[in-house]
């Protein structure tokens, strides 16, 4: 009884969508979902100490079947916060699909050369930098700074995740990392300003002048105020989102990536249904091109690089 009391999760997260729609929208063949996690089974692999939340278990079987039902080809699976610097899971779930699926790590400076070797084989191609303080304790910059140095000498990129406010603070930091670097989210701007406001106008600088910076248009389920179209009985799913990452992607064509996000982590108010997720892209990505791009080309040169 200990043991599962250990990993009920938290009561005011919703629970994963249990039967999402199919999506309207087609997805090109070879389609990457660049943006997705899995957690536990908690018996299995054990959520971390520190973390800030407790997830529903959702378990690499349950992302392939989603794959499968939206339409996907591939998988990249990014290490949450409830799992810490225990890649476990995540490693497991790479391993099973087939070549199907990389990965981000999350890795403290203690990791050593034969466990980021171990990893790469497994197919992770990145680690993960999370500066939401509601997330993560405070990691000394020096350390991330050594752990960006070290896994450049792989190939890998670093992904960072940050709220919008905070890029000013963070802009030396991000411009003086020597990989390429994946914002998650569009940096969570607040989608209540204006589109050409000062906040998001800093973000697209920051892409402009830095040709090193990608950005995931995904999370229109987090960074929405008006919500999905089953709460506002409108067609265009998640529309305050639209302009901001139709702005991106026509901006950055080639240095744009989307996910879903699975099992949306902390979603408090509404769970997404993820058929409605996808039917989003064709909203922010106007044309057969730009869609190839962000769901194909780009996500396979970033972590597929061999068979791109
Ligand atoms: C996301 C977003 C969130 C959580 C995490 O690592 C995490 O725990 O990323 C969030 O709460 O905004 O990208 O999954």
């Amino acid at each position: 009884m200990a043991e599962v009391m250990q990993f009920q999760k938290t009561p005011c997260w919703l629970d994963w969508h249990a039967d999402p729609s199919k999506p309207r929208f087609k997805l090109p063949t070879g389609a990457v979902d660049a943006h997705c996690h899995v957690f536990g089974p908690g018996t299995e692999f054990p959520y971390a100490a520190t973390r800030k939340y407790t997830p529903c278990d959702a378990s690499k079987q349950q992302l392939y079947r989603l794959r499968d039902h939206l339409g996907f080809a591939r998988n990249v699976i990014v290490q949450a916060t409830c799992h810490g610097a225990d890649n476990r899971a995540m490693v497991d779930a790479l391993l099973h699909s087939d070549g199907k699926a990389r990965g981000v790590a999350t890795v403290g400076r203690g990791v050593s050369d034969a466990e980021l070797q171990a990893m790469h084989d497994a197919g992770v191609r990145g680690v993960r930098f999370n500066f939401v303080r509601r997330l993560v304790d405070f990691t000394p910059r020096d350390e991330l700074m050594e752990i960006a140095g070290r896994v450049a000498k792989l190939g890998w990129h670093v992904v960072i995740y940050f709220e919008g406010g905070d890029l000013p603070e963070l802009w030396d930091f991000f411009t003086a990392l020597p990989t390429i670097v994946v914002v998650d989210h569009m940096g969570r701007p607040d989608v209540g300003k204006p589109v050409d406001g000062p906040e998001f106008e800093l973000f697209v600088k920051f892409m402009r002048q830095h040709s090193n910076v990608w950005s995931k248009v995904s999370c229109p389920e987090r960074l929405s105020v008006t919500g999905p179209p089953a709460l506002n009985g409108e067609q265009n799913p998640y529309r305050d989102v639209v302009p901001f990452a139709r702005r991106i992607v026509e901006s950055f064509p080639d240095r744009v990536l989307w996910g879903t996000d699975w099992p949306h982590p902390n979603l408090k108010d509404h769970m997404p249904d993820d058929g409605l997720l996808v039917d989003f892209i064709p909203h922010i990505a106007l044309t057969p091109d730009l869609q190839r791009k962000l769901l194909v080309d780009n996500p396979m040169r970033l972590y597929w690089r061999e068979s791109a």
